[in-house]
């Protein structure tokens, strides 16, 4: 039974002082770094975005952050700028230890669709890879880390489900943007819904 940890966009940008920051998202890195020492396996995603990503409000017209446009017929909500490719904000976070990161999954390249999950662009059409990368490697159960709690964490964990992975999100070391109040726990139900663990990092 092959574990992997699996690393979700802990990026400057998501961290305090970065453009999309998610509150005391920096809090988890220690967290993180204490949890890699107990796998064998650490996988990263980056969130790594073309400057003209159609998920930032800037590359549209009389649009703000937090509203919707339409995607192919699906709603697709605007962000601020944030890890813009080979920017400082797209980086990890100089605290992460990434020494035993053995793979980085870059997602949200394509500049027509989003890409919350860290397996697939949000229509399901294009992988990143991770998927057959953990088959390959012979993973069955996986455990996530990471931000954000309410957008790239679930996702990762709803498709992580659906590829038939044994899924375990370690909850004190994810963190949510939290758009609305109740977002993170609903997340938490969805993920549990979709057949997730949800545990905290004493436990393993
Ligand atoms: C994320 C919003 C936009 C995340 C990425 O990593 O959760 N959220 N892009
Ligand atoms: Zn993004």
């Amino acid at each position: 039974m092959k574990d992997a940890l699996i690393l979700i966009d802990i990026q400057n940008d998501f961290c305090p002082g970065g453009s999309l920051a998610v509150n005391e998202g920096d809090q988890i890195i220690p967290i993180v770094n204490q949890l890699q020492k107990q796998f064998d396996l650490v996988i990263a995603t980056q969130d790594w975005h073309p400057a003209d990503h159609i998920s930032f409000a800037a590359n549209h017209t009389n649009k703000k952050v937090g509203e919707f446009i339409d995607v192919n017929g699906n709603p697709q909500i605007l962000w601020p700028v944030h890890c813009a490719q080979g920017t400082h904000g797209a980086d990890f976070v100089e605290e992460l230890d990434m020494s035993k990161v053995k793979k980085v999954f870059q997602k949200g390249t394509n500049k027509q669709i989003d890409s919350y999950s860290g397996f697939f662009d949000n229509d399901h059409k294009n992988s990143t890879g991770l998927g057959d990368y953990l088959k390959l490697e012979g993973v069955e159960n996986v455990y996530i880390v990471g931000l954000a709690t309410d957008y790239c964490v679930k996702y990762t964990v709803i498709d992580a489900l659906s590829l038939g992975f044994n899924t375990n999100v370690v909850i004190d070391a994810c963190r949510g943007v939290k758009l609305n109040p109740n977002d993170v726990e609903n997340a938490i139900q969805d993920m549990e819904k979709a057949g997730a663990k949800i545990i905290m990092s004493n436990s393993l």
